[in-house]
C-alpha cells in the first residue's frame, strides 16, 4: 500500500482554507512579538524522528497480546507501513532495525524500497534480553555482564554481528541495550557485573567502523526487578566513557524513576558532549511505553526546551539519533505513532518559541516569575497550525490522522495482508 500524492492533496483541500486562517492568525501575532515563523516552520520540516521497526504491529504485556489486524508480516511490510507514516506525515522519515526480528533477506531489494519512500535507516538494536533458537548459550543470567566467559562472547558477537548489517544499509550508529541485572540481593556481584560489561563493550566498540556511534541506553529496573547493570544515567555515561569518543548516553524517557528530572539529564549531558539518542514515549508509572505526550506533555516540552538549547549551543554534542520507542496495546500502531508524532513536533515548536535571549535576561535578574511567564507563554501557545503548515509545504497531511482515515489505510492493509498477521518480534 503506498499513499500518493495526489491523494494527500485531494484530502488537504477541505481543510486548507481553515488551515490558512488559523496559520496567518497565529504567523501575524507571533510576528508581532519578534518570532521568526518560517525559521520555525524549516527547521520543523527538517525534523525527522526514527519509527523501530517493532513498531508497527500490536504490542502486549506479559499477561498478553492482542493482535491488531493487516499488521506488516516481514521487512518489506514494515516499511511499507513507514512509507505510509512518512507520506502523511513528513516526519518519520527513518527506520531503526531490530536485529534478529528484522534481518533483511535482499539488502539491495530493502535499500531500494526504502529510498524509493525517502527513508534512511538509522541506529540498529541489537537483542541480548532474550535467546534466540539454536544459540548456544543462554542469556537467562545475563549476556554482556554475565558471569560466563562464553556467554558474553556470543553476546559480543552478536553485537558486532548486527553492526555489519547495519553497515550494508547505510545506518550509524549501534545501540546497546541490556536487560542484565539480578532479581534478588546477592544474586550478583554489582562490581564484576559492571567491570564484565565495562569489557564486553569495549570489545563491541573496537568493531565500530570510524564513523559510527555507540548508543549506551540505561533503565533502572524490568525485566530485572532488583538491580540493572546500567541502571541510570551515570552508569552509562561511565561506561561511554570507558569505551571511548565514539560511545554516548541514550535517553529513554520511559526508562526513569517517577519524577526524574529528565530535562537536567539530557541538559548536562548535552554540555559534557555525551548525549548520543533519545527515546521517545510517555508514562504515567513506569515504562509504559505509552503515546508521546499523552500522560505528561509538559515534562515533554521542559525536556524539548533543553534539547533545542543544546543543539544550539552545544557544538560538543552531534546530532541526535531520534527514535520512538512506545508499544501498541490497544491502538492502531498507525494512528498512535501519528499521534506521537504530532506529538514530538509540538513539543519542539513551543521550545523554539520561547525567547531565550528575554529567559537568558530574567534569569540573570533572578527575575523567577518572569522566567517561568517566558516559558509557560510559549507553552500556552497553540502550534498546531505551525506544525499543519510545515506538513503541507513538505507535501503531506494537514490533517494526518483524518487523512489516513478517509483513507481506509487499515482497511486496506487488511485486504492486501488478510486479518491474522503478526509481525516479526511480536
Ligand atoms: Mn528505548
Amino acid at each position: 500500500m503506498k499513499i500518493k500524492q495526489n491523494q494527500i492533496q485531494d484530502t488537504n483541500k477541505i481543510n486548507l482554507q481553515s488551515h490558512q486562517e488559523k496559520f496567518d492568525f497565529l504567523s501575524n501575532s507571533l510576528i508581532k512579538t519578534g518570532t521568526d515563523v518560517q525559521s520555525i516552520v524549516n527547521k520543523l520540516k527538517d525534523f525527522q524522528v526514527a519509527i523501530p521497526s517493532w513498531a508497527l504491529g500490536a504490542g502486549g504485556t506479559r499477561f498478553g497480546r492482542f493482535g491488531f489486524y493487516g499488521e506488516p508480516s516481514n521487512l518489506e511490510e514494515k516499511i511499507d507501513d513507514i512509507g505510509v507514516l512518512h507520506s502523511l506525515t513528513q516526519t518519520a522519515g527513518a527506520v531503526s532495525l531490530h536485529i534478529p526480528w528484522d534481518i533483511p533477506s535482499d539488502y539491495a531489494a530493502i535499500k531500494e524500497k526504502a529510498d524509493a519512500l525517502s527513508i534512511k535507516f538509522d541506529a540498529v538494536n541489537s537483542n541480548t534480553f532474550q535467546d534466540q533458537k539454536d544459540a548456544a548459550e543462554s542469556y537467562k543470567y545475563g549476556s554482556l555482564s554475565n558471569t560466563s566467559k562464553a556467554v558474553r562472547e556470543q553476546a559480543i558477537q552478536h553485537n558486532l554481528d548486527v553492526i555489519k548489517i547495519g553497515d550494508k544499509l547505510g545506518s550509524k550508529a549501534l545501540t546497546v541495550w541490556l536487560a542484565d541485572g539480578s532479581c534478588f540481593p546477592g544474586q550478583n556481584n554489582f562490581q564484576t557485573a559492571f567491570q564484565n560489561t565495562q569489557d564486553s563493550l569495549i570489545d563491541i566498540y573496537k568493531g565500530l567502523p570510524d564513523d559510527w556511534k555507540m548508543l549506551v541506553e540505561y533503565k533502572p529496573y524490568e525485566p530485572n526487578f532488583y538491580s540493572t547493570v546500567i541502571q541510570d544515567w551515570g552508569a552509562s555515561l561511565m561506561l561511554a566513557n570507558g569505551c571511548g569518543d565514539k560511545a554516548y548516553t541514550l535517553v529513554d524517557l520511559g526508562h526513569h524513576l517517577p519524577n526524574s528530572n529528565i530535562e537536567q539529564i539530557v541538559s548536562i549531558l548535552q554540555l559534557k558532549g555525551k548525549l548520543g539518542g533519545f527515546h521517545f514515549n510517555d508514562s504515567k508509572y513506569g515504562d509504559d511505553d505509552l503515546t508521546v505526550g499523552s500522560i505528561k506533555p509538559y515534562a515533554l516540552f521542559l525536556i524539548f526546551n533543553e534539547l533545542v538549547y543544546g543543539m544550539e549551543n552545544n557544538p560538543q554534542n552531534p546530532d541526535l539519533a531520534w527514535m520512538i520507542d512506545a508499544s501498541h496495546n490497544v491502538k492502531d500502531p498507525l494512528e498512535d505513532l501519528i499521534q506521537s508524532l504530532e506529538a514530538i513536533q509540538e513539543a519542539y515548536a513551543k521550545a523554539l518559541l520561547i525567547d531565550q535571549k528575554a529567559l537568558k535576561a530574567a534569569q540573570l535578574e533572578n527575575d523567577v516569575v518572569k522566567c517561568q511567564e517566558i516559558l509557560q507563554g510559549a507553552y500556552r501557545t497553540d502550534v498546531r497550525p505551525l506544525l499543519a503548515e510545515a506538513r503541507l509545504k513538505a507535501g503531506g497531511a494537514l490533517s494526518p490522522i483524518e487523512a489516513y482515515r478517509s483513507l481506509n489505510v487499515r482497511s486496506q492493509l487488511i485486504t492486501e495482508r488478510g486479518k491474522h498477521t503478526v509481525a516479526t518480534g511480536l
